[in-house]
C-alpha cells in the first residue's frame, strides 16, 4: 500500500480529540511537537522537535523546534532553530531531524521534499551553535532523492565513525566520512528478514513490523535499533546487534500502540546516570495523528541487556536540579501549562501568551534559598484595556498566593513593561505557578520572562 494511502486509512481510525494529558507529559503544552530528537551536549538535554502547525489535517510542518533542560522537568522553549528553507532546494515539509555535535559543530540531518522532483531527500546543515544558525554546505541532498527518504538518526560510534540510518518502508544506511556531510562507498539497505524485525502479516511490500523511525543506541557494546512498527497505529520495536551495521536481531515490543496519534517515533538517551526514552502522542487538547506532542518516560533494561517495555507514562516528576529564581528566567521554561502558547519576535525571541482566563504555568522546585524573596518581577505586556491580573502562588494552583500583578497595557507584544510586588516568608524549594485571570475572550497577556530578589 502507498505511503500517504495508509496514513489516511490510519487518520479515521485515530484522529481523536486528544487523551487527557498525564501528569508531566507532554513535555510542551504550548505548541504541538513530534519526532522528539534529544542530544545530550554539556551537561545539557537539547531536545529537538519537528513542529505540527496548529488544526493541522495533514503533516503540515515548516520549521523544527528546540527545547532543553538540565531537570528533565522544567523545559525551556528556544524557539524555531531552523526550518525547511535553509535548503533552497527543498519546497516544504520539515518532517523528523537529528543533530549531533562533532568537534564543536552540530550537524543537522533533515528530511524535506525536494523541489526536484516532489521527493523526500535529506539534507544536512551545519552550525557552531546547538541554537544554530544552521546553513546547508552542500546546496544539495546528502542522500539520493527517493520516495521514503525521511526519518534520519545519525551516530558516532566510540571509535569515532559515524553512521546515519533512515527510509520507510526500507532502511537505509551510510558510513559518514569524517567532516559529517558526506559519505563513504554506496548507500546500503538493510535486509527487511524476520529475524531482524519480526513479522507483518499479509503485507509484501512490508513484510516485517519496520515502518520508519529509527533511533541508534548503544550500550555496554550493543547496539540497539529502536523503530516505529506497523501495521498502523504504530507501535515502537527494537532490534540489536554487536555491530552498527547488522545483522539485526529483532528483540519484540518497547511500547504498544496508544496515545491517540497513529504515527509514533522513538529516541533514547543517557543523562546524569538514567536511560530517556522519548515519543510521541496526540495527548493534547485538539491533538492527534497531526497534531502531536512529544513525551518522556524512564526506561530500565533487564540483566541479559533487553529492554524492559513500557506504557506511555506520567513522565518524569521528580526534578534532577533546582531552578534559581535570582536570576532571570525565561517565561517559557515550563514543566506544565494550561492555555499559554508560545511564539517569537524580533524583540524578545520567544514569550509566551496567555490565551484564555484561567491560563497558567508551573515551574517547578524552585529553591528561594534560606535568606528568602523579598520582590518578584517580570516582563509583560497586554492590548487590553480591561483589567487583566497575573497572580503568582506556590505548591498548588490553590497554593499559598505570593502577591497579584496587574498588566499594564503596552499595545502589543512589539512593547513591554515591567511589573512587580514584594514578597515575604518565601524560603526553600518550593513550586511555582503563574495563574491569568481577566474577562477578555482571547490573548490576554504576554509574558516574557521572571525574576525574584533578596
Ligand atoms: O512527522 C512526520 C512523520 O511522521 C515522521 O517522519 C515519521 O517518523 C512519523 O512520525
Amino acid at each position: 500500500m502507498n505511503f500517504s494511502v495508509v496514513k489516511v486509512f490510519a487518520l479515521s481510525l485515530f484522529l481523536t480529540t486528544g487523551l487527557v494529558a498525564f501528569a508531566q507529559n507532554p513535555i510542551v503544552q504550548t505548541q504541538y511537537t513530534a519526532d522528539p530528537a534529544p542530544m545530550v551536549y554539556n551537561g545539557k538535554v537539547y531536545l529537538y522537535t519537528s513542529h505540527d502547525e496548529d488544526n493541522s489535517t495533514w503533516f503540515v510542518m515548516n520549521d523544527w523546534k528546540l527545547y532543553t533542560t538540565e531537570d528533565m522537568v522544567n523545559w525551556t522553549d528556544h524557539g524555531a532553530v531552523a526550518s525547511y528553507k535553509v535548503f533552497s532546494w527543498a519546497k516544504g515539509d520539515a518532517w523528523a531531524i537529528q543533530c549531533i555535535e562533532r568537534n564543536g559543530k552540530f550537524y543537522l540531518y533533515a528530511p524535506v521534499t525536494s523541489k526536484e522532483n516532489n521527493q523526500p531527500a535529506i539534507g544536512v546543515a551545519v552550525s557552531d551553535s546547538p541554537f544554530g544558525p544552521f546553513i546547508d554546505p552542500l546546496g544539495k541532498p546528502l542522500a539520493q532523492l527517493n520516495f521514503g527518504d525521511i526519518d534520519p538518526t545519525v551516530f558516532i560510534d566510540d571509535d569515532k565513525q559515524a553512521y546515519l540510518y533512515w527510509g520507510n518502508p526500507l532502511l537505509k544506511y551510510v558510513t559518514l566520512n569524517e567532516d559529517m556531510i558526506s559519505f563513504n562507498g554506496e548507500i546500503n539497505k538493510v535486509p527487511m528478514v524476520e529475524a531482524s524485525f519480526g513479522k507483518r502479516e499479509g503485507n509484501t511490500e512490508r513484510p516485517t513490523l519496520y515502518e520508519e523511525g529509527p533511533w541508534l543506541y548503544k550500550r555496554n557494546d550493543l547496539y540497539y535499533l529502536l523503530w516505529a512498527g506497523g501495521p498502523l497505529p504504530e507501535h515502537i520495536g527494537y532490534s540489536t546487534s554487536k555491530s552498527p551495521l547488522g545483522p539485526w536481531k529483532y528483540e519484540g515490543t518497547i511500547m504498544p500502540a496508544e496515545g491517540g496519534s497513529f504515527t509514533n517515533h522513538p529516541s533514547l538517551i543517557d543523562y546524569k546516570g538514567k536511560t530517556y526514552f522519548f515519543y510521541h502522542n496526540g495527548a493534547l487538547p485538539k491533538g492527534g495523528g497531526f497534531n502531536r506532542s512529544v513525551a518522556v518516560d524512564e526506561l530500565e533494561f533487564n540483566k541479559d541487556g533487553t529492554i524492559k517495555p513500557l506504557k506511555m507514562g506520567n513522565g518524569i516528576q521528580k526534578s534532577l536540579v533546582s531552578v534559581n529564581p535570582y536570576i532571570l528566567n525565561q517565561a517559557e521554561t515550563i514543566a506544565w501549562s494550561k492555555d499559554f502558547k508560545a511564539s517569537q519576535n524580533q524583540e524578545v525571541g520567544v514569550f509566551i501568551t496567555a490565551k484564555k482566563s484561567g491560563a497558567y504555568s508551573q515551574v517547578k522546585s524552585v529553591d528561594f534559598g534560606k535568606d528568602g524573596a523579598k520582590k518578584f518581577t517580570a516582563r509583560v505586556g497586554t492590548t487590553h484595556n480591561a483589567p487583566i491580573n497575573m497572580e503568582i502562588r506556590i505548591d498548588g494552583l490553590d497554593g499559598k498566593l505570593l502577591g497579584t500583578v496587574k498588566i499594564p497595557r503596552t499595545g502589543g507584544n512589539d512593547r513591554w513593561s515591567f511589573v512587580n510586588t514584594n514578597v515575604t516568608d518565601l524560603t526553600s524549594v518550593h513550586d511555582l505557578y503563574f495563574i491569568v485571570n481577566g474577562k477578555v475572550e482571547t490573548d490576554l497577556m504576554y509574558f516574557d520572562y521572571w525574576k525574584f530578589t533578596k
